[in-house]
C-alpha cells in the first residue's frame, strides 16, 4: 500500500529495526514493485555551470563560495544534443540537464524547450533541474515534453536553514507543487553527510513520503566534498550502515518510487553499493562526471553490475514505477 501519512515515530521505528528485519522488509517491497535485478540509469550534463546567486553551503557552484569552479553561459542546444547522443550510446536511459540558477529567466525558456524536444526525440527520457519554476514555466516545459523535474529538498525542514539562507524549504515545496500539478514527474531527494544527525535524515524522508504524492524518483546523495564551502566546516562522514538504513527506509516509505544512489559513489566500495541495491536502491548516474564532481567510470559500473548478475533497465517506460516491470525471476 502506498501511504502518504507516515509519522516520524513510525519511520524512526522502521529505521531502528534489527538490520536483517529492515533489509527483509525493504526487499519484499522492492520485489513487489520492481525487478530487483534491474538498475535504471541516468546521465547528467551541466548545461550552465557556476556563478549561482544561491548560497547553498554544500555546492561548488554558488557565487558566494570560492571553489575555483568557472562560471559558464547556457550551452547551445546542439552541444547538449551531442552530449545526449554520447550518453545514450554509453547506456543511459534518461538525460538530466542541470543549471546553476535560482530559477530560469523567461528569455532562456525557448532554448530550454528546444533541448527537451531534441533530446526526447533521441528516445531518451528527459529531466531538468533548473531551480525554482513558476507554473507558467512548468507548462512550457511540459508542452515541450519534459518527463521529469529534479528539485531536491536536500535535508530536513529543521536543518535546512543551516545549509542555505537565500531560499527556504517552503520555496522548494512550492516549486515541487507547481511541477506535480503541471503533470511533470517529480525527482526529489537529498544529501547525507552535511553534519545533520540521524533524525534529520529520517525527517527528510518523512517529508518526501508525506508529500501529496511520492516523488517518482528519490535521489540519495552522499555529500561530495567541496573544499572551502561552508558545509566543509561541519560535515561528518556517513557511516556505511547508516547509508544503507536510509536507503532501506526510503524503499519502505516510498515503495513504488525509484531510489537513486546518486552523488558519492566514488567514495563507496563495491560491497557498499551492492548492499544499497539489496536495500532497495535501483538507479544510478552513469558517466565519469556528475555536475562538477566525479562519478565512477561507466566501465566500472558495467563491471559491478555484471559481477552482481544485475542489468541496466531497457529504454523507457521501465523507469516509471507504475509501468515498471514487476518481479520476475
Ligand atoms: N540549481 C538547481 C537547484 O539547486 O535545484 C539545480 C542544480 S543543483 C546542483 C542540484 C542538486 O545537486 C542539489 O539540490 C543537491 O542536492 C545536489 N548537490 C549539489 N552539490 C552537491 C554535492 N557537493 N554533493 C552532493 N550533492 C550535491
Ligand atoms: C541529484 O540529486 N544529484 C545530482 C542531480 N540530482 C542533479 C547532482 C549531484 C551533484 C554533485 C555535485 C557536483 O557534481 O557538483
Ligand atoms: Fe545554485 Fe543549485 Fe548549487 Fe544551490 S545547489 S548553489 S541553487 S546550483
Amino acid at each position: 500500500m502506498i501511504r502518504t501519512d507516515w509519522t516520524m515515530a513510525e519511520a524512526q521505528a522502521i529505521h531502528d529495526l534489527p538490520f536483517p528485519k529492515l533489509m527483509r522488509r525493504a526487499q519484499d517491497l522492492h520485489a513487489a514493485h520492481f525487478d530487483p535485478q534491474v538498475i535504471e540509469t541516468a546521465s547528467l550534463l551541466s548545461i550552465k555551470t557556476g556563478g549561482c546567486p544561491e548560497d547553498c553551503g554544500y555546492c561548488s557552484q554558488s557565487a558566494h563560495h570560492d571553489t575555483g569552479v568557472k562560471a559558464t553561459r547556457l550551452m547551445q542546444p546542439d552541444e547538449v544534443l551531442a552530449a545526449a547522443r554520447r550518453a545514450k550510446a554509453s547506456g543511459a536511459r534518461r538525460f538530466c540537464m542541470g543549471a546553476a540558477w535560482r530559477s530560469p529567466k523567461d528569455r532562456d525558456m525557448d532554448k530550454l524547450c528546444r533541448m527537451v524536444r531534441e533530446v526526447g526525440a533521441l528516445g531518451l527520457e528527459t529531466c531538468m533541474t533548473l531551480g525554482m519554476l513558476s507554473p507558467a514555466q512548468v507548462a512550457r516545459l511540459k508542452e515541450a515534453g519534459l518527463d521529469f523535474y529534479n528539485h531536491n529538498i536536500d535535508t530536513s525542514p529543521g536543518y535546512y536553514a543551516r545549509i542555505a539562507s537565500t531560499r527556504t524549504m517552503e520555496d522548494r515545496l512550492e516549486t515541487l507543487d507547481h511541477v506535480r500539478k503541471g503533470g511533470i514527474r517529480v525527482c526529489c531527494g537529498g544529501i547525507l553527510g552535511m553534519g545533520e544527525d540521524e533524525s534529520d535524515r529520517i525527517a527528510m524522508l518523512v517529508t518526501l513520503a508525506t508529500l501529496p504524492a511520492h516523488p517518482d524518483s528519490v535521489p540519495v546523495n552522499l555529500w561530495n566534498r567541496i573544499e572551502g564551502v561552508p558545509v566543509d566546516r561541519h560535515a561528518r562522514p556517513v557511516d556505511p550502515f547508516a547509508l544503507v538504513r536510509v536507503v532501506a527506509l526510503a524503499r519502505i516509505l516510498m515503495p513504488a518510487s525509484v531510489v537513486r544512489l546518486s552523488a558519492g559513489r566514488t567514495e563507496m566500495s563495491d560491497e557498499l553499493q551492492a548492499l544499497c541495491f539489496l536495500a532497495g536502491a535501483n538507479s544510478i548516474f552513469l558517466g565519469d562526471q556528475l555536475l562538477t564532481t566525479e562519478n565512477p567510470a561507466a566501465w566500472k559500473d558495467a563491471e559491478l553490475l555484471a559481477r552482481l548478475g544485475m542489468r541496466i533497465a531497457p529504454a523507457s517506460p521501465a523507469a516509471s514505477p507504475t509501468a515498471g516491470p514487476l518481479a520476475a525471476e
